[in-house]
């Protein structure tokens, strides 16, 4: 069955550059591996696992534990949250964070511009999405993996009446030490805390990590800064068409309940999300489309 699958694509690729391969769990990706950048993109759940730019250490925190299997999602890199975020608001037995990122998407193109390469995958409503969310969408990513990582969304009401949805990158960016990480550029915003029976809050100062965390900061499109002393990086995150940014690390209790996710791995991550979620959910009319970017640029510190 996947032979076929890579078969099928061959004809996307770029020699040397960009290969479709069977990657864990059998399941397909796209494997880059140039000059400049080394990245992976899997066609389940058009998830981006892994961005190393040129000379530099692996950027996506990728969990030892993750399920490599249909219908169950991949544990780090950059999953794909649509048409909802977290529980679905009229229906407790719908998958969390939507349906898309336990989805097999399908190749659209491979691109190389100067350094860096795009792929593009799309994936559209059909008779198994219609079973939670009667809407009739298509949804394309493109990630361009280059000196910087960019990852866009975009969604296109392909049906006759409006739609309403979330979105959001779920990115799981690798650190040295969480607790000595530093997140920057959402001084004054407010959020709300999950933690804490989602009371709205006031964030003041720079973002540390003491303990659970997991915040929805609200109308925010300002650029964000991950500081990580251990590993002597600085990462710089700037988006477009987002209104909404989630943070969240497990700490300790919530990594110990995860089954996809070693013990320890909470140190080692931290989820920084682009995203339009609650307050800030999207409304498309037919025939409209909605693009949500985000770049990721690292450099020593
Ligand atoms: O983005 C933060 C969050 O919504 C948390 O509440 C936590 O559940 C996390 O996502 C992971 O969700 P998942 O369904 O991948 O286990």
């Amino acid at each position: 069955m996947e032979s076929a699958i890579l078969e099928s694509h061959r004809r996307f690729e770029i020699p040397g550059i960009a290969e479709v391969v069977e990657g864990n769990g059998a399941l397909p990706k796209v494997r880059i591996t140039s000059p400049e950048i080394a990245g992976e993109m899997y066609l389940h759940g058009a998830h981006v696992t892994s961005w190393k730019p040129a000379g530099g250490e692996e950027v996506l925190f990728l969990s030892s534990q993750s399920r490599w299997e249909h219908g169950r999602a991949i544990r780090g890199g950059a999953p794909i949250c649509f048409p909802w975020f977290g529980g679905k608001a009229d229906d407790p037995t719908a998958p969390a964070h939507g349906f898309v990122r336990t989805k097999s998407w399908q190749l659209e193109s491979i691109a190389q511009a100067g350094g860096a390469v795009t792929v593009s995958m799309f994936t559209e409503s059909d008779e198994g999405t219609k079973r939670w969310w009667p809407a009739e969408f298509r949804l394309v990513h493109r990630a361009t993996f280059g000196r910087e990582l960019s990852l866009e969304l975009e969604v296109t009401n392909t049906g006759k009446t409006s739609l309403r949805f979330e979105e959001a990158l779920h990115t799981y960016h690798r650190v040295g030490n969480v607790e000595k990480a530093r997140v920057r550029g959402l001084d004054t915003v407010h959020y709300f805390d999950k933690t804490d029976s989602n009371r709205k809050k006031m964030q003041h100062g720079e973002i540390v990590i003491v303990s659970e965390t997991d915040r929805v900061y609200q109308n925010t499109g300002d650029a964000i800064e991950l500081e990580d002393p251990v590993l002597r990086r600085r990462t710089r995150i700037t988006k477009e068409n987002s209104r909404t940014t989630v943070v969240w690390n497990p700490w300790v209790q919530k990594a110990q309940a995860l089954s996809d996710f070693a013990d320890d791995e909470w140190m080692q991550m931290i989820c920084l999300e682009a995203s339009n979620v609650s307050d800030c959910a999207v409304d498309l009319a037919p025939g409209q489309q909605h693009k949500m970017k985000v770049l990721v640029r690292v450099a020593d510190s």
